[in-house]
């Protein structure tokens, strides 16, 4: 899954994807570097990230979901937790939603229901403006279970078949640099679940406390995240470097099965 950022202020590629012919282009790059999804946001949800207004986020997503959908055959995903963007983007050719907040919102559930559409439902505590602030978990990888069990029972209630779903235990959402790896080590402990995982690793700032690396320098630190996170049962890897990044999964993958 290829990263495309469409806003003035993700951490390590804000501004680069505002204008839609660009935002197209680099989608295509990453296609043609293996990508077989692009994951499409327009509201940053890096921590202190603040709310982007409805009609702004959908002005910076619909023109390039219409766009990619019309120029190639990869799986759209949009990046969003606001059921009007849901409606629309899968109206203008997204089949996936992948919501930080799974589908929380009111009337997000139903917008993904009514679709047909695929949803990654991830895990967060609070938002991210304020979710690095007071992080406390007992034990981490229990309670990021539950709390996607949950979520899994609420989209079945809701008329989403658990087909539809994937999982994500969301680094770096409200989590310490401890949590983060105790979750990547003991991925197998959210497989029971029966959905496939999907893992957003890349570049992400606890490579800092791990590395010392900046955002820009964060490649290997995050091609190893990615190829322990598929040795230990991830399907879908969330990267914005995907040539190298596709390296790193078939790697892991053949070593996997
Ligand atoms: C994730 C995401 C992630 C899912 C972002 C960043 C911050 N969606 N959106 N999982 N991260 N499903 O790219 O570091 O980890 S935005």
């Amino acid at each position: 899954m290829g990263v495309l950022n469409i806003t003035p202020d993700s951490f390590s590629d804000g501004g680069r994807f505002l204008e839609p012919g660009v935002a197209l282009e680099h989608a295509q790059r990453m296609i043609e570097a293996g990508a077989a999804i692009i994951d499409i946001g327009g509201e940053s949800t890096r921590p202190g990230a603040l709310p982007v207004p409805l009609e702004e986020e959908l002005r910076r997503v619909i023109p390039v979901v219409h766009a990619l959908a019309a120029a190639s055959g990869a799986l759209i995903s949009v990046d969003t937790s606001r059921p009007e963007v849901i409606e629309r983007a899968i109206a203008a050719g997204a089949g996936m939603i992948n919501d930080v907040r799974a589908l929380h919102r009111p009337g997000a559930l139903a917008a993904v229901a009514q679709s047909g559409a695929a949803a990654c439902l991830m895990h967060m505590r609070g938002e991210p403006e304020t979710m690095q602030l007071a992080v406390h978990f007992d034990a981490v990888v229990t309670e990021v279970r539950a709390m996607l069990a949950a979520r899994l029972a609420s989209c079945e209630a809701a008329g989403i078949e658990p087909e539809r779903l994937c999982l994500d235990p969301g680094f770096g959402f409200g989590k310490h640099p401890v949590h983060n790896l105790e979750l990547l080590r003991d991925l197998g402990g959210l497989l029971d679940l029966g959905r496939p995982l999907l893992v957003g690793l890349s570049r992400k700032s606890w490579l800092k406390s791990l590395t010392g690396r900046d955002s820009g320098e964060r490649l290997a630190g995050s091609l190893a995240l990615a190829t322990v996170a598929v040795l230990n049962g991830a399907t879908i890897v969330r990267a914005h470097d995907v040539a190298e990044t596709v390296d790193a999964v078939r790697v892991a993958a053949a070593l996997r099965n």
